[in-house]
């Protein structure tokens, strides 16, 4: 928890606005309307959807830390679309496995919407509960079921998580490829992935996707106003759904095979957003 958000009198969106100062000083890039986070097997969308203005390292930016996982990347790049609107791709995301609390899980989500991003695309690599998802499945988020036991709101804030999946967003997406199913995701803690008994609760509580990210970022989205679209890439089937173990170099692999496909399914619904 030695986290720089964690020190005493810290304003997590104080903090934010820092962040989002030297992306603005660093990328020469005074608005950023559109910010994505880019999980296991979507990285490549970033080549994919415009033309790469600046790369910086997040080690330079107020409040990220380096990617504990090897496969993530590290840095925040900002990318000029085809439509002059101006992106931001977060491609060093903080699990809330790694212990330094939920102000720097969400701090990225923060930080994008200090730098004016109105729309938040988060992605993930995760695993599927219908056994329909075999293979690479990208499907979209329809709501989340939030197991961590955690929220980024401090205090007595209450905030109506309605359509916090965009129905809007998800329609637009199906306009680029109509056969893109849905389903709701299960944020557990991690980094174990579930006993088959965990993903039979998911399944009864209504749950369809299991993962370790997205759910308490989509909270701070909600808070700072903006509009959310949620993807996963199905990477394995969930622990007892699927007969064979599961292993992260499994997800890997399956990561890398759907990587391009993904990537570019990506980039033209960013195209309409
Ligand atoms: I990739 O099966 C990936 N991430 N919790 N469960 C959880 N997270 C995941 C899984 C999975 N696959």
């Amino acid at each position: 928890m030695e986290h720089p958000l964690n020190a005493p009198d810290v304003d997590p969106f104080e903090f934010a606005k820092r962040a989002a100062d030297a992306i603005r000083e660093k990328s020469q890039i005074e608005t950023h309307d559109i910010a994505l986070t880019l999980g296991s097997g979507w990285a490549k969308a970033a080549d994919l959807i415009g033309e790469t203005v600046s790369e910086i390292p997040a080690s330079e930016i107020p409040g990220f830390v380096k990617p504990a996982v090897v496969g993530h990347v590290g840095t925040i790049r900002s990318i000029l679309l085809p439509s002059g609107k101006h992106a931001l791709v977060i491609g060093a995301r903080t699990h809330f496995y790694e212990n330094h609390g939920v102000r720097a899980v969400v701090h990225s989500v923060r930080t994008a919407a200090a730098a004016g991003a109105k729309t938040m695309v988060l992605t993930n690599g995760a695993g599927g509960i219908k056994p329909e998802w075999q293979g690479g499945a990208a499907v979209l988020i329809s709501d989340h079921i939030n197991l961590t036991a955690s929220s980024p709101l401090e205090g007595a804030t209450f905030i109506d998580l309605t359509n916090l999946y965009s129905k809007r967003l998800r329609e637009l997406a199906r306009e680029v490829d109509p056969s893109l199913d849905e389903g709701v995701y299960v944020q557990f803690r991690g980094p174990h992935y579930e006993t088959p008994a965990e993903v039979q609760m998911a399944k009864t509580m209504g749950g369809h996707i299991v993962g370790m990210s997205t759910a308490l970022e989509a909270i701070a989205a909600r808070q700072a106003g903006m509009e959310i679209l949620g993807m996963s890439l199905i990477t394995n089937l969930a622990a007892g759904i699927q007969q064979t173990p599961l292993s992260h170099q499994e997800v890997i692999d399956a990561g890398k095979q759907a990587e391009e496909r993904i990537s570019a399914l990506l980039a033209q619904i960013v195209a309409k957003l």
